[in-house]
C-alpha cells in the first residue's frame, strides 16, 4: 500500500504537466517498487498528480471570522470598488488563495456573479439598435469607473506596460502575476466611441494590429514568450464594460477558462480579417452581422432580448 512514508521516498523527476485552471501539477518520478514487480529497494516509474481539492461550501463562513482560517493576507491592488489581495490558509505556506472584494457592490453586480442558467439569444442589426443600444447608453457611468481611472492614469499606473495615445496594456485583474501559463493581460483602448465589437470599421484595422504587436512585444521582453504564444480576444458582449473597448491577451496554452466560449469571445485575428473584406463606404460587417450568444438570465438584457430573439 502506498502511505506517507513510501511517498516521501518518492524521487521526483520532471513536471510533466502543469493546470493553473484546476490547480494541479503531474509529477514524474519513482517509488519504491513491491516485492512482485521489483527486487527489494528498487524503484519503479510513477506519475503522480497533485491537484488542491475544491474550497468547501460548509465552511464558507469561517474564512474571515475569529476561527481565524485566513491567517495572512497581502494586498496585491486596489481600485475604486475593486480590491484583490493573496491569502494564506497557515504560516510557513505558499500564498493559497487569491480574494477579489467588490465593495460597495450593487444590485447589478450580485446578478453578475450569481450562478446563472445560459440561454442562446440571436442579436440581429435591429435588436442591437431597438434593445441593446439604448440599454448600453443608459448605463450610469460608475459602472466602468475602474476602467475610466486606468485610462485617465489614476490607478494601477505601475502595473502598465506599454502606454500611447491610443490604447494601454496591463495585467488583467484575474491574473496572479506570477504563472506564465496562465498570463492575463488587458489592452484598454482610449477611443471612448468605439463601445463594442459592433462599432469597428475598416478605419481601426490599423489600431487592432497594434494592439496585436505590441501585446507580443511585452510578454517577448517581459516573459520571453515568442510569436503564436498568445489567444487575443474580444467579448460580445463584454459582460460590464461595454463603452470601453478592450482586447483579451491570454496565454494560448491556457485552456477552457470562462469567457473564452465560442460566442463570446471573437479571436481579434478573425476580426481584423473581416474588416478588411469590409467593402469601402458601404454598411460595416459588424453593423450588418447577426451575433449569438449566451446570455445568463440574471444579465438585465436577459428577458428583452429572449423574448425578442426566439
Ligand atoms: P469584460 O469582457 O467586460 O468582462 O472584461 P468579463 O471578462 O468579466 O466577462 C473585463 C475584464 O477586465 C475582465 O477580464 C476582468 O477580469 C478585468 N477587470 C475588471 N476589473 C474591475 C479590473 C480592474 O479593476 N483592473 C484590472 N486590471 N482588470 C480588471
Amino acid at each position: 500500500p502506498i502511505n506517507l512514508e513510501k511517498l516521501n521516498r518518492f524521487r521526483f523527476e520532471r513536471v510533466i504537466n502543469e493546470d493553473p485552471l484546476t490547480h494541479s501539477l503531474i509529477l514524474l518520478g519513482s517509488l519504491p517498487g513491491h516485492s512482485e514487480v521489483s527486487s527489494d529497494g528498487e524503484h519503479v516509474a510513477a506519475i503522480v498528480k497533485i491537484e488542491r481539492t475544491a474550497l468547501d461550501p460548509e465552511n464558507a463562513s469561517d474564512f474571515f471570522s475569529d476561527k481565524g482560517l485566513v491567517k495572512r493576507v497581502a494586498l496585491e491592488e486596489s481600485t475604486d470598488i475593486y480590491t484583490w489581495l493573496f491569502g494564506w490558509l497557515g504560516e510557513e505556506r505558499e500564498r493559497d488563495i487569491k480574494i477579489n472584494i467588490i465593495c460597495p457592490a450593487t444590485q447589478v453586480h450580485i446578478r453578475k456573479y450569481s450562478k446563472q442558467d445560459v440561454f442562446m439569444v440571436r442579436e440581429t442589426p435591429k435588436l442591437y439598435e431597438t434593445i441593446v443600444k439604448p440599454y448600453i447608453a443608459a448605463f450610469p457611468p460608475a459602472r466602468t469607473q475602474w476602467v475610466e481611472n486606468i485610462l485617465l492614469g489614476l490607478s494601477e499606473q505601475e502595473k502598465v506596460l506599454y502606454s500611447s495615445p491610443e490604447f494601454l496594456i496591463l495585467p488583467d485583474m484575474k491574473w496572479d502575476l506570477k504563472t506564465i501559463s496562465s498570463l492575463y493581460l488587458l489592452a484598454l483602448v482610449q477611443d471612448r466611441s468605439i463601445r463594442s465589437l459592433r462599432d469597428l470599421r475598416r478605419k481601426h484595422v490599423d489600431l487592432l494590429n497594434t494592439i496585436r504587436c505590441e501585446s507580443e512585444k511585452v510578454v517577448y521582453e517581459k516573459w520571453g514568450l515568442g510569436k503564436g504564444s498568445l489567444r487575443m480576444y474580444i467579448h460580445y458582449q463584454p459582460s460590464y464594460s461595454e463603452d470601453h473597448f478592450h482586447v483579451h491577451i491570454v496565454n494560448a496554452n491556457q485552456a477552457g477558462m470562462m469567457g473564452m466560449s465560442v460566442g463570446q469571445a471573437h479571436l481579434l485575428d478573425d476580426v481584423v480579417s473581416l474588416l478588411e473584406i469590409e467593402p469601402e463606404g458601404g454598411l460595416g460587417i459588424f453593423e450588418k452581422m447577426t451575433l449569438t450568444y449566451g446570455l445568463g438570465d440574471q444579465h438585465g438584457l436577459f428577458d428583452a432580448m429572449r423574448d425578442a430573439s426566439l
